[in-house]
């Protein structure tokens, strides 16, 4: 995967940018591909472009459907330029780079990050229990748990890089986070029940990505609220995108489940998921734009 980008940023310099946005527990680099604007697209050069785009694949370790479609989604927006590539894209599609190598060679059910904790026999911290909005609402604080918050907002390496490298986006328009499993289009807030005060749009545009999806492949996406659909749960990339940095659209996505354990996917399904986040973010995009 890191071969993909590096190989990806050195084929096409004039639009694809690699940089590690800083470095895991572990010591591993967190990537981030920027896309630019394909100049041909823009008529004034000086102009900006019309808003960015920011997609985080696995944050949780054992989702491994996240990393492979936010790779997929990359590889189609620089090679398949289209009316939406005078956009900025910024991917990170490893952000749990040591969660990932640990749920490989040792634990394939693992979803923390590798952090070494306060309890000696149990290590690692929810990413996404994390973030430094509502910390600690529906989250647990007990290092032994899978939900475990950290012991304070943003005492991770990853989440730190993560948002600290969001933070510097410019227009940020649209956050998605691609999670597994459950099918569904997850709009905030996820630390409480309170309805969204702009609810109506956030389900239009979660709408134009399940009936995509529905389109290209027959599989069903729920859309719905965080906290009302699934369960109470804070300091989620989610809630704080769209609070603390105000982008307008932020959503988590929870791929594809299979009948038997729905982290752990035929391989199969790749293509077919890959095609349907493809499809369901391109129409998700062109609904925001109208
Ligand atoms: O619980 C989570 O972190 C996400 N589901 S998962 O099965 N991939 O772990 C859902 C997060 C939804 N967003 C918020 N609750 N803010
Ligand atoms: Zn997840």
């Amino acid at each position: 995967m890191e071969r993909y980008m590096m190989d990806l940023a050195s084929n096409n310099p004039a639009r694809v940018q690699l940089t590690s946005i800083g470095k895991s527990f572990e010591g591993r680099d967190i990537w981030m591909v920027h896309v630019s604007p394909d100049g041909s697209r823009i008529s004034d050069s000086d102009s900006a472009s019309p808003g960015s785009v920011w997609i985080e694949g696995g944050l949780h370790a054992r989702e491994w459907i996240s990393p492979s479609s936010t790779l997929h989604l990359l590889h189609e927006r620089v090679t398949a330029c289209d009316s939406q590539c005078d956009l900025d894209y910024y991917f990170v599609p490893i952000a749990n780079p040591d969660g990932y190598e640990y749920s490989r060679t040792t634990d394939r059910m693992w979803r923390k990050n590798r952090a070494v904790t306060t309890r000696s026999d149990c290590g690692g911290v929810d990413l996404n229990r994390n973030w430094d909005y509502k910390f600690g609402v529906g989250a647990s604080s007990d290092p032994c748990s899978e939900t475990y918050m950290g012991p304070a907002a943003f005492s991770e390496p990853e989440t730190r890089a993560l948002s600290n490298a969001m933070s510097k986006v410019d227009n940020l328009k649209l956050m998605i986070t691609f999670h597994s499993f459950g099918q569904a289009v997850l709009y905030p807030w996820g630390w409480t029940n309170e309805p969204i005060e702009d609810k109506e749009q956030l389900v239009r545009a979660g709408n134009a990505f399940a009936d995509a999806a529905m389109r290209i492949t027959g599989k069903s996406y729920a859309v719905e609220n965080s906290a009302g659909g699934l369960y109470f749960a804070s300091g989620a990339t989610d809630d704080w995108a769209k609070k603390v940095l105000n982008a307008p659209y932020s959503f988590t996505i929870e791929l594809r489940d299979s009948g038997m354990n729905g982290f752990i996917l035929d391989a199969s399904e790749i293509g077919p998921t890959a095609r349907e986040v493809v499809a369901g973010v391109s129409a998700l995009i062109s609904e925001i734009r109208k």
